[in-house]
């Protein structure tokens, strides 16, 4: 078909409830499910594409929530694409933008199916239409987040001897800095030399106490810290990176969304690292403008995540597979954490790496009982 009548017929937007498989503790709070909002769009030829948007907590991790997300597609979003030509993802982000400020979740829920169904109809791989991709497989990070020091050196343990991860992330800035620290300092013992280790601290610390407990993180093992201060704090944030030794690297997260404020931190010189994930910046699209900042800017990036389901963290891979410039890894792991997927098959994990997928689209298969059995509209199913 030619590319002008891949119009946009018709998107629905559904809330799941998915369990986690074991309870996920965070500095703002702990999850035991994820409620990710997966956009389904079908385009004047009949292809369809999926998309997804997962918050952590509801509205805890930023402003928006699996709610607010599922009433800006309903309300605004859909109305905006629809009848448009699906395959111009730039102006498709135009029109959302024009009747939706911010929102940049549910936005990239949109886009992202859009994608997948462009890319389905063409019969290519999403990553075709990115630019092409430049590696086929990434290093990929676990998060050991239990809260129990004992707990995560067992998960740790199993996913080294079953050669699935040997890059942990730890969760830290719930508790009092000092037992973060001996937390911190009884799995690097453990583990011994034969893992490296991201920290998380999700915004939880003021800038003095991140300039008086990094270094005794550093001391303990940790060689990447991410978002220690808060989402606002660029001078400190910048200030750690200005003085931390070579060994330790400083990772923007939640203060990097849009393409804007990858440029304001590049200037700033605020970060080593940017964390890349397509609900924050918007969308695959936008993720490759924050991308090509980090990259003109000497600034590496890493491979983030929301939790998603494989939706999600397929579409990532593509976005990641296409990326040029320095990485420090990934974490795609969202699918692993959830009890059950609602993909036929999930990306491969192997010998610590993540294989990226192939297409067509985004190269998952959705089964469409498995969004029905979590739908949280099902019947005699409301989640609280
Ligand atoms: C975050 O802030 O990075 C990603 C992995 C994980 O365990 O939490 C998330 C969110
Ligand atoms: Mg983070």
């Amino acid at each position: 078909p030619s590319a002008a009548r891949l119009r946009i017929e018709r998107i629905e937007a559904r809330i799941l409830d998915i369990p986690t498989i074991r309870p996920h503790k965070f500095s703002f709070g702990s999850i035991s499910r994820q409620s990710p909002v997966v956009v389904q769009l079908w385009l004047s030829d009949g292809a369809c594409g999926f998309g997804e948007a997962a918050t952590i907590g509801g509205p805890s991790w930023n402003e928006e929530s699996p709610e607010s997300i599922l009433l800006a597609i309903q309300h605004y979003l859909a109305p905006a694409v629809a009848g448009k030509d699906a395959t111009r993802f730039e102006a498709l982000i135009q029109q959302m933008d024009a009747v939706c400020k911010g929102n940049r979740f549910a936005k990239s829920a949109v886009e992202m199916a859009a994608i997948d169904a462009v890319a389905r109809s063409l019969n290519v791989p999403a990553y075709q239409l990115l630019g092409g991709k430049v590696r086929e497989s990434l290093p990929i990070a676990w998060t050991l987040a239990s809260g129990d020091s004992a707990k995560d050196i067992e998960e740790a343990e199993r996913m080294l001897e079953i050669r699935r991860h040997r890059i942990f992330k730890l969760k830290i800035g719930a508790r009092a800095p000092q037992d973060d620290v001996a937390h911190v300092s009884r799995i690097a013992r453990a583990l011994d030399g034969r893992a490296s280790m991201t920290v998380d601290i999700n915004q939880a610390w003021d800038g003095n106490t991140a300039r008086r407990f990094v270094p005794e993180l550093i001391d303990a093992g940790v060689t990447l810290f991410e978002q220690p201060v808060a989402q606002w704090n660029e001078d400190a944030l910048a200030q750690l990176t200005a003085t931390l030794p070579h060994t330790a690297l400083v990772m923007a997260d939640e203060t990097v969304c849009s393409p804007q404020d990858a440029m304001r931190l590049a200037r700033g010189r605020a970060c080593h690292v940017f964390s890349l994930k397509i609900a924050k910046h918007g969308g695959l699209v936008r993720t490759r403008a924050v991308a090509a900042v980090a990259h003109a800017a000497d600034i590496g990036w890493y491979g983030g995540t929301m939790l998603e389901t494989s939706i999600g963290s397929a579409a990532s891979a593509h976005v990641f597979a296409t990326l040029p410039g320095a990485h420090h890894n990934c974490e795609l792991f969202g699918p692993q954490l959830l009890v059950d997927d609602i993909v036929e098959h999930r990306m491969e994990l192997r010998d610590f790496d993540l294989q990226l997928p192939d297409g067509p689209g985004f190269g998952v298969e959705v089964v469409p009982e498995r969004l029905e059995r979590f739908d949280r509209a099902r019947e005699g199913l409301h989640a609280v």
